[in-house]
């Protein structure tokens, strides 16, 4: 059977899974928030990567149905974070949403359904963009960011500074947060240009009142020198992979002060 039709039967059965990437407060050290991040272990083929089946959903329109998944199980794991450690947690669940959905699917109304099924109030949500999401349909994008804001979810553009928009959109656009490219980040330690690049994305988002996040931070060097450079979070393999939902709560607990 192709990919396709594979995916599209693992998500009739529920075979996906989520796994959590902890974000890191840069200054305080505590867990600021998880990424969600699909992951797809199939019977025969062993982990699918998403790098592989994201596209295939995107080409195939598997990506609405994925993507309201991926919302509803990311909301209702955090919820049952709460309610295991009988307490709010102070952090947020980052989703990522493909630029198909944000063109094609109503995914304020999306995330209001999650939020309504999981309890979570809207803070408690991250929806990470990518720069596509605008481009192709500005005015569309717009009227999604603002409904997003309206839900008092937080945005934030994914992968940023490797996407083909103007930077007039950061002038526009609900934005929240900044997540640097892993790209840039690992470069920092070979070039000196894209140290460059990380301190003009800090010194942009500090001047527009966004926060930044970076990721790939795969040594302490990397930690500490963005955290020196005034970068609010991070996430990579240094602090940990994505985890599994039992696992992504004792990291919390792990890095409480
Ligand atoms: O988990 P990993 O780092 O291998 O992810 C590879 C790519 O797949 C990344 O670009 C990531 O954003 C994307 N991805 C993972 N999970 C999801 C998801 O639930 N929805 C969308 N749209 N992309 C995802
Ligand atoms: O496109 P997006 O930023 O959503 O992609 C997240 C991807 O980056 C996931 O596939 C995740 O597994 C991967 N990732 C997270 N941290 C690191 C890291 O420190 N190094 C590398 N190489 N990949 C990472
Ligand atoms: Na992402
Ligand atoms: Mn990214």
């Amino acid at each position: 059977f192709s990919i396709e039709t594979e995916l599209r039967r693992a998500l009739d059965k529920d075979q996906l899974k989520l796994f959590y990437q902890p974000l890191i407060n840069l200054k305080s050290g505590e867990v600021a928030g998880f990424e969600a991040l699909a992951r797809w272990n199939h019977e025969d083929r062993g982990e699918i990567s998403p790098t592989e089946f994201i596209p295939v959903a995107e080409e195939s329109g598997l990506i609405l149905q994925l993507g309201r998944w991926a919302m509803h199980k990311a909301a209702d794991t955090l919820a049952a974070w709460d309610k295991e450690a009988g307490e709010r947690l102070p952090v947020y669940v980052g989703v990522n949403l493909s630029a198909i959905q944000v063109a094609r699917d109503d995914v304020a109304s999306v995330v209001q359904s999650a939020l309504k099924s999981s309890g979570l109030t809207g803070d408690r949500l991250t929806l990470e963009l990518t720069e596509s999401s605008i481009v192709q349909d500005p005015a569309r994008a717009t009227r999604v960011f603002d409904a997003l804001k309206s839900l008092e979810a937080t945005v934030a553009m994914d992968d940023f500074g490797t996407g083909y928009s103007s930077l007039a959109y950061l002038q526009r656009l609900p934005i929240d947060v900044l997540k640097i490219d892993r790209s840039f980040v690992t470069g920092m330690m070979v070039d000196p240009d894209s140290v460059a690049i990380v301190r003009a994305v800090l010194s942009l988002a500090d001047a527009l009142g966004m926060s930044t996040t970076a990721e790939g931070i795969e040594t302490v060097e990397l930690a500490t020198t963005l955290a020196t450079l005034g970068c609010a979070s991070g996430q990579g393999f240094y602090f940990a992979k994505p985890l599994e939902p039992a696992e992504a709560l004792d990291y919390w607990k792990s890095r409480r002060r």
